[in-house]
């Protein structure tokens, strides 16, 4: 009686250690993923070519010809157009003529510019 505890314990012991191995190895699986994810950019973002026409700073807008222009919530055809920018620092990185990578989404039921970089 005694020797058969003794088994189910040593049984249950190992159950709990591969247990414990597997949730180790599936969190180091998540933290590989996690860096992934860092780099290059999230897929949520989804970035469009245009060209800077006009920056306002005071208005916190820019004018942009954009290509045809997919996000998850915008979605329109190439055009030249004003965008409202989301964070007015955006407009300091760039100027007249650049060429850009733009994020737009819907804030506030407005198509605006989320995220603006200067294509090198
Ligand atoms: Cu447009």
């Amino acid at each position: 009686m005694k020797h058969r505890f003794l088994r189910a314990a040593v049984v249950l012991g190992f159950a709990v250690f591969a247990l414990n191995a597997q949730a180790q190895q599936s969190h180091k699986d998540m933290e590989m993923s996690g860096m992934n994810m860092d780099s290059p950019k999230p897929a949520s973002l989804a970035m469009n070519e245009a060209v800077v026409q006009a920056i306002d700073t005071a208005g916190k807008s820019v004018t942009i010809k954009h290509g045809q222009l997919k996000s998850k919530t915008v979605e329109m055809p190439p055009m030249t157009m004003t965008f409202p920018v989301e964070n007015a620092s955006l407009l300091s990185t760039v100027k007249t003529g650049d060429k850009v990578k733009v994020a737009v989404d819907n804030v506030k039921d407005q198509p605006t510019v989320t995220s603006l970089t200067v294509q090198k």
